[in-house]
């Protein structure tokens, strides 16, 4: 009888010292938080197809069938969820609520919004994440929100951010998993300042107000995301990585890491254990910026492999939301959040299926050299026949044979959009 390629690959593994049944256990149950912009360019609900200016957020790329409603992005979702292994999470903005065609001002929305998606959820099995959208709207069309200067338009976000949290303590009570919801916001200037203070200064009392609601921590968590420039806050942005850094040790927040916020040739893994000493939790924003915090979609890569390796060499993955933030308009979407998810929970296989121990006691005995060729070697050994295992386990398709079930998709459903 010819062996699995599995079960020789769990030989192999077992050899380094490695329990490759653990990390498929480990695996399994580390949820991703699919982000739903995917599926529409970050257009949302809540006018027909309107993007308006503020914000800077923008998909490249007029790839055919994007989702236009909520019943189109829920089908397409569907589709994507099918073919990603285990279960995960699905990550909303408030501009994503069910508002039945009536224009919803954003500071009086409310749980009534999300109640088909809760729902949806429950029905699935899926946990909910949420965030404020202080983007795309008349109110953000000069780029500041939160810190503008005028208190009547800062107060109108107070109460947008503030309606959120509630959304997403309902949202988390209802699943019986915490919502995280994340606060991200534009504000900046495209050119010289002449003042960085004063932003900054409104922008803390203003999350202090959105904070002042004491939510249960069991059905809901805050985090906080920072960022190095946007398009038309090239210059100047309010919301920075040393502010809210600050604002989360000493407001004790999740701290949100995206990955292309950053200098690209800063390492956003290299960050995790020192942020994780100081705050109580991390939310990622697993994403790939090319040349610029440009959202292409997810890979097997390096920067990838490495943020899961310490998630994973930390023991932090409890204390840590996985989240995805990429917009590929160029291909389709339905892929797109396929290929992401995958490779994200393959990055995290691959540190799940480190021989840690072994590299520590050469990295304790002082030898490098065997430290570095043990890495290296790692990079060939049989991931791929662990990782079509976990596939079979979940009911997933494996490699190579989920994507005629897209394309099958896009013949008959998106290409009639
Ligand atoms: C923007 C931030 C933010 C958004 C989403 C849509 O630069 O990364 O997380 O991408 O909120
Ligand atoms: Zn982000």
């Amino acid at each position: 009888m010819s062996i699995s390629p599995y079960s020789a690959a769990m030989e192999i593994y077992a050899t380094l010292g490695v329990d490759a049944e653990a990390a498929l256990a480990t695996l399994a149950r580390t949820p991703i938080s699919l982000h739903c912009w995917q599926g529409d360019d970050v257009a949302g609900f809540e006018r027909a197809g309107a993007m308006l200016e503020g914000g800077g957020i923008q998909a490249t790329g007029n790839y055919p069938g994007k989702a236009r409603t909520l019943d189109e992005l829920r089908s397409d979702l569907d589709t994507a969820l099918a073919l990603v292994p285990g279960k995960h999470r699905l990550n909303l903005h408030a501009i994503y609520g069910d508002f039945g065609g009536r224009q919803v001002e954003r500071n009086a929305i409310g749980v009534e919004h999300f109640r088909t998606w809760i729902d949806w959820a429950k029905q699935r099995g899926l946990g909910l994440d949420f965030n404020p959208t202080c983007f795309s709207h008349p109110l953000a069309s000069d780029g500041f929100t939160l810190s503008h200067r005028d208190a009547t338009v800062r107060q109108f976000w107070i109460e947008h951010a503030s309606a959120c949290r509630r959304i997403g303590a309902a949202m988390g009570q209802a699943l019986g998993t915490p919502t995280v919801t994340n606060v991200w916001i534009p504000d900046g200037h495209k050119d010289l300042t002449a003042d960085r203070k004063g932003p900054r200064e409104r922008l803390e009392a203003s999350l202090d107000a959105v904070f002042k609601e004491k939510l249960d921590e069991r059905v809901h968590r805050d985090a906080v995301e920072s960022k190095l420039f946007g398009i038309g806050s090239e210059s100047y942005v309010v919301g920075s990585h040393e502010f809210y850094l600050g604002y989360a040790v000493t407001r004790q927040k999740m701290l949100c890491l995206d990955m292309g916020h950053f200098h690209p040739t800063e390492s956003v893994a290299d960050k995790i254990s020192s942020v994780l000493q100081f705050v109580p939790g991390l939310l990622l924003h697993v994403s790939r910026g090319v040349r610029w915090d440009s959202d292409h979609v997810v890979l097997f890569d390096d920067p990838t492999r490495a943020l899961m390796e310490e998630l994973v060499r930390g023991g932090f993955l409890d204390r840590t939301a996985i989240g995805l933030d990429y917009f590929d308009a160029s291909i389709n979407r339905v892929a797109a959040w396929v290929i992401g998810t995958r490779n994200a929970l393959k990055c995290l296989l691959a540190a799940l299926l480190e021989p840690t121990a072994r590299l520590r006691e050469f990295e304790a005995a002082g030898d490098h050299t065997a430290r570095l060729a043990l890495l290296e070697e790692l990079k060939t050994l049989p991931l791929g026949s662990v990782w079509e295992e976990h596939c079979r386990r979940q009911d997933s398709p494996g490699d190579r044979v989920w994507l005629p079930t897209v394309q099958r998709y896009e013949r008959e459903v998106l290409a009639h959009r």
